[in-house]
C-alpha cells in the first residue's frame, strides 16, 4: 500500500493537473476544499423471485445510488469502503488521470475494508455513464451505480428516467466461474445426451428472420475451429436466475409516474455482467440521441440493441391520455425479459410476464453501422494500428486477445502521446464480445471493411466473425485497460493494457 505522501508524489510526477488522489485509511480532504461527494460501498439486501439476496451497492449518505453532476464541474468524490473485502471503483466512460481510473493493480491499489480514496478531476463531457467495481467479481453482485453528467441535453420540461439493467444469480460468482472453467455450465453439445430436447426446442422456434435459438439450443459454441460464417452465435454463457431493471423483476417492476403529453429522457445503462438486451419501447417511438454518453445524429425506432456496459439516451414523447407504457429489455437469444413501467394519468398497470412468447434475436451491428457521431474525431490518418484478434473458446473457458490470456506479467501494448491510433478488432470466436477501452473515447470508423464516421463511444460490440475498427487520439497518457466487458471473459484473460507517458 502506498502512503498518501508517496501516492501524491507519484501522481504529481505523472500529471500537471494536481489531482488530490489519496489511497489511505482515514485520509482527510485538504482543508481548503469543499467536502467531496461521499460514495459508500456497502452490503444491502434486495428481494429476487420472492427470496432475499445479499448484494452490494454504491450510495451517498442520503441514500442516492451513484451520482448526478454537471459537465464543467470537477468530479470530487470520496469512496468509502464499507464492505469487509477490498474494492476499487472504475468510472466507466470518464477520462480521468490514469491513477484515478479504478483498475486494481493497474491504476492503483484496491481500497482496503474501512479505507477510502479521494478523486478529483475535471468532467470533460456530459452524458450517461456508470461506475462499477473492477475488483474480482463484485460487479456481478451489483457493485455498480449510475454516473450521470448533465449538459444541454437535459431540459427543464423533460423528466429523467434511469434504467439500470442487470443479471442476477443466487450462485456466488466464484462458483459460476468455476463451473464455466470446468464446463459444468456449458451448453449441451451435439452428440451429448442432453442435446436432444434442446435441438427439438430449437426446431420449434421458426427459422429465418435472423431468429436465434436460445443458448440451450446452440450447439455451435464450444466447438473449436468451427467455421465462423456458418455457426450461430454462442450466447449467454451463464444461466441466470433473474434479469433486473433497477433491482426488480417484472413480477414487481418499478412504476414511474410521467406526465401525459410530457417528455422523458430515458437513460438506459446495461450494467449486466454477461447479458445483452434489446430495449423494447412497445408502442412508443423513441429518439436515440446518444450512445455511451456521446451525441449522435438522432435515430428513431421502437427497439434498440444494448450490449454489456453500453448506454443509450432515448427521448420519449408520452402520449396524451392515461396509459401504462412498459419499457422492456429483452435478453438476446432467449425469451427472458425485464423492465419498468411508465404510467401516465393514473392508468392501471397490468401484469407483464417475465418471459416473452418469442425469443429475441441476437444483437447485430445493423444499428451501429447507421450511427453517426455529432462530433466526430478530426479526419486523420492513423499513426499506429493495432490488430487485436478476439480469441478463445468455451472449452476450458479460455478467453484471450491475440491468443494471450492476460496476467500481471503481460507486456502493455505500445503507443505514443499525440498519435491517432486505430484498433482493428477481429472476432475469431463464436461469441460476441463487447470491447471497452479505458480513459479515452473512440470512434467506430469501419465495420467489415466499410469505412464510415460512426458513433463516438467507449464500448463496441464485435459479433462472431466480424471486424470492427475504432480510432482514438492518444491524449491521456498513462496505463490503461482494454478488455472484453463480459465479466467472466475478462477474468479469464480477455484483457490487455496500453501504456504511454
Ligand atoms: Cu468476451
Amino acid at each position: 500500500m502506498l502512503s498518501r505522501r508517496s501516492f501524491l508524489l507519484s501522481t504529481l510526477a505523472a500529471s500537471s493537473a494536481l489531482p488530490t488522489l489519496a489511497y489511505s485509511q482515514g485520509a482527510s480532504p485538504r482543508a481548503d476544499d469543499a467536502p467531496p461527494t461521499v460514495l459508500r460501498l456497502e452490503r444491502r439486501s434486495i428481494e429476487v423471485n420472492g427470496k432475499p439476496a445479499s448484494v452490494f451497492g454504491i450510495r451517498q449518505p442520503n441514500g442516492t445510488f451513484g451520482i448526478r453532476t454537471e459537465v464543467g464541474k470537477r468530479f470530487r468524490v470520496r469512496v468509502e469502503n464499507g464492505i469487509n473485502e477490498p474494492s476499487l471503483i472504475h468510472w466507466h466512460g470518464l477520462t480521468p488521470p490514469w491513477q484515478q481510473d479504478g483498475v486494481p493493480g493497474i491504476s492503483g491499489p484496491p481500497i482496503p475494508p474501512g479505507g477510502s480514496a479521494d478523486y478529483d478531476f475535471p468532467l470533460r463531457f456530459g452524458g450517461t455513464y456508470w461506475m462499477h467495481s473492477h475488483w474480482r467479481f463484485q460487479e456481478q453482485l451489483m457493485m455498480d451505480a449510475p454516473l450521470i453528467i448533465r449538459d444541454e441535453r437535459d431540459r427543464a420540461d423533460q423528466q429523467e428516467v434511469i434504467v439500470m439493467l442487470g443479471d442476477f444469480s443466487f450462485r456466488p460468482p466464484e462458483q459460476i466461474f468455476e463451473e464455466l472453467r470446468k464446463g459444468d455450465a456449458m451448453p449441451p453439445m451435439a452428440g451429448m445426451p442432453q442435446a436432444a430436447p434442446a435441438a427439438a426446442e430449437m426446431k420449434g422456434m421458426g427459422q429465418g428472420k435472423g431468429m436465434m435459438a436460445p443458448k440451450s439450443g446452440s450447439m455451435s459454441g464450444g466447438i473449436p475451429g468451427m467455421a465462423m460464417g456458418a455457426a450461430k452465435p454462442d450466447l449467454n454463457d451463464v444461466k441466470y436466475d433473474a434479469f433486473l431493471a433497477n433491482d426488480r423483476t417484472l413480477a414487481d417492476p418499478e412504476v414511474v409516474k410521467v406526465e401525459p403529453g410530457g417528455r422523458v429522457l430515458l437513460r438506459v445503462i446495461n450494467s449486466a455482467s454477461m447479458s445483452a438486451f434489446h430495449v423494447d419501447l412497445g408502442a412508443l417511438e423513441g429518439e436515440l440521441i446518444a450512445v455511451d454518453g456521446f451525441r449522435i445524429a438522432p435515430v428513431k425506432a421502437r427497439r434498440f440493441p444494448i450490449a454489456v456496459a453500453q448506454r443509450l439516451d432515448i427521448r420519449l414523447a408520452i402520449p396524451r391520455g392515461p396509459a401504462a407504457h412498459p419499457l422492456l429489455a429483452k435478453l438476446e437469444g432467449e425469451n427472458k425479459q425485464t423492465g419498468i413501467v411508465l404510467v401516465a394519468g393514473g392508468a392501471q398497470v397490468s401484469r407483464i410476464p417475465g418471459e416473452a412468447s418469442m425469443a429475441s434475436p441476437a444483437l447485430t451491428l445493423d444499428l451501429e453501422s447507421r450511427l453517426r457521431a455529432l462530433s466526430p474525431l478530426k479526419p486523420r490518418k492513423a499513426d499506429r494500428v493495432h490488430v487485436i484478434n478476439l480469441t478463445g473458446e468455451m472449452m476450458g473457458y479460455r478467453w484471450s486477445l491475440n491468443d494471450v490470456a492476460w496476467t500481471k506479467d503481460t507486456a502493455p501494448l505500445p503507443l505514443a502521446k499525440g498519435e491517432r491510433v486505430e484498433l482493428v478488432l477481429i472476432n475469431k470466436t463464436p461469441m460476441p464480445h463487447p470491447m471497452h477501452l479505458h480513459g479515452h473515447e473512440f470512434q467506430v470508423v469501419e465495420i467489415d471493411g466499410k469505412r464510415f464516421p460512426g458513433a463516438v463511444r467507449d464500448t463496441v460490440l464485435v459479433p462472431p466473425g466480424r471486424r470492427v475498427v475504432v480510432a482514438f487520439d492518444a491524449n491521456n497518457p498513462g496505463h490503461w485497460a482494454f478488455h472484453c466487458h463480459l465479466l467472466y471473459h475478462m477474468e479469464a484473460g480477455m484483457f490487455a493494457t496500453f501504456r504511454y507517458v
